[in-house]
């Protein structure tokens, strides 16, 4: 472990200069945030020292260097994250012990950086650690919005959304870069110039940005690899400040242009596998597109001079989802217009260097652009996808059957759209999904068309999580028992946790792991008292189900649950349950009227049992508001019961399902996303699987006899009962019934088989439940979870990626 101060004598002194240089004040009378920001600043400035040792080692060691594209990166905080990977986070405490001051206060100051919706930019986040910690040229390249996700509150029950002024204070990690802002021109028109037999096209008439890039480091575990993460801003090219404007009074009118610019990177939109289809998005897109390449151009000509045919040696562009699929016209506009190569020699090159990521196989997730709005904001870049579609038409063998068809489904242009990711698979070599389950649908089904013609180019990767942050920093009680068992190599190779199952064995050990987690139940109960008011036992059992609302995922079927279990104990004086704690937390797009509406439910039918004393020894309801990167940290560690109840065949892998097993949850789930591997890695008889199979729901819904009707009628005395809650005013003592939900799950048959699912949830519920009772193998399932999650680490994800794609 290379080290940043050479004892904590060097780091007292050095961080008392920075607050003194930073607040002009003595350290005893500075505030919390003067203190965290110096701190941030001060380990930040170490890192950019270890970035640039770490940049020239690459250079001399030749290495391929990674571009990852996302449009979300949920980094959350990192000062805590970034003291445990320079392996300082206990003498930094202790100094700051003497000193007077609290680390974990200071930590608290830092704003959560929320530049992602969910688990597609979370994933992003991990990558990145893993990129670092793997020692690889990793960069990743994303957006810097001014408001990240919409802070969420809760009025009445339902969600409120509340701009994320992340930046108020100041981001202590990044630098602004203005020498390295690249100009992006948006609309104009092409222009073609004769040039001996060749013409080479340009655009005129642009209006345009200035995209400028922020920098901030990226610490490997371990200290030795620091690698950044860029992310653009957009700017007003030059101060079109209107003088006159501004002494007319017109005060808004005068700055126009900035306000103009700026709004290309003021907001993340707050979808997450969800609609999309707005002209600013597509600037953003293409803005952090374009400025990432020229970056990555820029680099690659430094060190390799102008010989494009390395480029795919050299450089490996990998986009994640659909966002970044420009990448790939982009590259070409560059090597054919400013390069001078030609189509063909661009193309080699282009697609040598770009692999797609897919993240989901749900139709209104993949993007698509009209047509006339992609063409006129960016006709260039249209220009080269109308001349790669008529090039991938003109490939079809059209003597075969059924060409037609394929080239239908397989085409970027058709019925006046742009196809986002068609055109990601078109440009790049590789193309893999995030889970096995998730490949095989995307093989046999989604991309079945470009499977057929390009077996080769497809490949799995199933997700991981950094276990620094997920669990080392989480869960730093059950990190201590796992060091003081096995050491602390786990945190470089989960592997290690394996060796954790010899001690399942041993009772007294799973005391301690039981120990551990009421420990981290008690500190999330106090963190809910704080927050909410709600007052929850910590000797209940913690059943979480945290993650984006979304119909699919089911948050529905798991109240209906609730709602049931509420029933019978009212009705049934000889049905009880083990007292349980039924903890949701997530966010709904602001305009997906139904999972709001289950946001609404959730808080609604929590305040009837909250308030109903003749259960509450039993049960309690807790909505946690505003889920966030910092608060799951607080939450995955409390959890005993892992929610992961979707659809089958929908959740293209899952992410907390991880995080969750790896702090010793037991996952409820379908034979779903990563659940499939999680149950082979754990064993069924660790986790409790319950539901219809992705073929089995294939099947029901091909066989068009399925009658969501049926169901109710043929369970009347709880699922119809529940039902009929949702209209009669049970739950209504908030804001109001739910007939929405009620009309929307029966007017589409039960699309998400939430009906048809419910009855086998409830009762794998109340088997797994019931053997709670078995503290002892209770813990030692929760300990094997553990045991078995090492495989989940993003460490291996990235080694996969290395390998296997990147090849770097
Ligand atoms: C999510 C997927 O829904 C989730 O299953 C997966 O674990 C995660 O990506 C990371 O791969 N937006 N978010 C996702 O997909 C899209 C699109």
């Amino acid at each position: 472990m290379d080290t940043i101060f050479n004892s904590k004598q060097e780091f007292i002194e050095e961080y008392r200069e920075a607050v003194r240089e930073l607040s002009g004040k003595k350290f005893e009378i500075t505030s919390d945030i003067d203190r965290f920001n110096a701190l941030a600043g001060l380990i930040a400035s170490k890192a950019r020292s270890v970035s640039a040792r770490t940049d020239d080692r690459f250079k001399k060691e030749g290495k391929k260097r990674v571009y990852y594209f996302s449009i979300e990166f949920l980094i959350g905080r990192l000062l805590d994250n970034y003291l445990i990977n320079f392996g300082i986070r206990d003498m930094v405490d202790e100094a700051l012990r003497e000193m007077g001051c609290n680390l974990d206060d200071l930590c608290r100051m830092e704003p959560d950086a929320a530049l992602g919706n969910g688990g597609l930019g979370r994933l992003a986040a991990c990558f990145l650690d893993s990129m670092a910690h793997e020692d690889i040229a990793g960069y990743g390249n994303g957006m810097r919005y001014r408001y990240g996700l919409f802070k969420q509150e809760i009025v009445d029950g339902r969600q409120v959304e509340v701009a994320d002024e992340w930046l108020s204070r100041g981001y202590p990690w990044e630098v602004r870069r203005p020498d390295k802002a690249v100009r992006i021109g948006f609309g104009g028109h092409v222009v073609g110039h004769t040039e001996g037999d060749r013409i080479f096209y340009s655009v005129e008439g642009t209006e345009d940005v200035l995209a400028v890039p922020y920098d901030i480091p990226v610490v490997g575990f371990g200290g030795k690899t620091v690698n950044k993460l860029r992310v653009w801003s957009a700017e007003p090219i030059d101060e079109h400040f209107d003088l006159e404007a501004f002494n007319r009074g017109e005060y808004a009118m005068a700055d126009a242009s900035r306000a103009d610019a700026e709004a290309i990177s003021a907001i993340l939109y707050p979808n997450d596998a969800g609609e999309h289809g707005r002209l600013l998005r597509l600037k953003q897109e293409y803005l952090f597109v374009a400025a990432g390449i020229r970056t990555a151009l820029d680099v690659f000509r430094r060190e390799h001079g102008a010989k494009w045919e390395l480029l795919p040696d050299y450089v490996a562009i990998h986009t994640n989802d659909t966002h970044p699929a420009m990448c790939g016209p982009e590259l070409m506009r560059i090597l054919m217009d400013e390069e001078k190569l030609t189509w063909e020699e661009a193309w080699d090159i282009v697609t040598k260097t770009i692999s797609y990521t897919n993240h989901t196989i749900l139709p209104e997730a993949l993007e698509k652009w009209p047509i006339a709005t992609f063409s006129k904001l960016l006709p260039r870049i249209y220009d080269i996808i109308d001349e790669i579609n008529r090039r991938w038409r003109d490939s079809f063998d059209t003597s075969q059957e059924g060409w037609q068809e394929r080239l239908r489904k397989t085409s970027v242009l058709w019925d006046g759209e742009v196809r986002m990711a068609n055109l990601s698979v078109i440009c790049s070599h590789s193309v893999n999904g995030v889970a096995k389950i998730h490949t095989d649908i995307l093989k046999r089904s989604v991309l079945n068309d470009f499977y057929a013609l390009t077996p080769e180019k497809f490949n799995n990767k199933t997700n991981g999580i950094t276990p620094r942050r997920f669990l080392a920093e989480a869960n730093p009680s059950y990190s201590k028992l796992i060091t003081e068992a096995i050491g602390p190599k786990w945190m470089d190779d989960a592997d290690e946790l394996k060796k954790l199952v010899e001690f399942e064995k041993d009772p007294s050990f799973l005391v301690r792991v039981g120990d551990s987690k009421r420990q981290n139940k008690v500190r999330l109960a106090r963190y809910v008292r704080r927050e909410t008011g709600l007052v929850i036992d910590p000797d209940s059992i913690f059943d979480v189900q945290v993650k984006r609302f979304h119909a699919y995922k089911r948050q529905l079927m798991n109240i209906m649950k609730v709602m049931d279990l509420y029933n019978r104990l009212l009705d049934d004086s000889s049905f009880s349950i083990q007292p349980t704690t039924f903890i949701f937390s997530g966010k709904a797009a602001s305009s997906y009227t139904f999972a709001k509406e289950v946001i609404r439910l959730i808080n609604s039918v929590a305040d009837v049992v909250n308030n109903d004393s003749r259960v509450n020894d039993l049960m309690k309801v807790c909505f946690i508001p505003n889920f966030r990167v910092s608060n799951a940290q607080l939450i995955y560690p409390a959890a005993e019961i892992s929610e992961q109840i979707s659809t089958a065949g929908k959740e293209a892998s899952g992410t907390s399902n991880m995080k969750l097993m790896m702090n010793g949850a037991i996952t409820l789930g379908t034979m779903d996303g990563a659940n499939i591997e999680i149950a082979q890695l754990a064993g069924e008889e660790n986790e409790k699987i319950f539901g219809l199979t992705t073929p089995e729901v294939e099947e029901l819904r091909a066989s068009g006899n399925y009658f969501a009707w049926d169901v109710v009628n043929a369970d009347r005395d709880r699922l119809g009962r529940v039902m009929s809650e949702l209209t009669d005013n049970t739950f209504a003592g908030l804001s109001g019934n739910f007939d929405s939900i009620h009309n929307e799950v029966m007017s589409n048959n039960d699309y998400d088989l939430v009906l048809k699912d419910f009855r086998s949830y409830v009762d794998a519920w109340e088997e797994l439940t019931s053997s709670y009772a078995d503290t002892r193998d209770w813990n030692r399932r929760a300990l094997h979870n553990t045991a078995m999650s090492g495989w989940f680490s993003s460490d291996r994800t990235i080694r996969e990626y290395r390998d296997e794609i990147w090849h770097a």
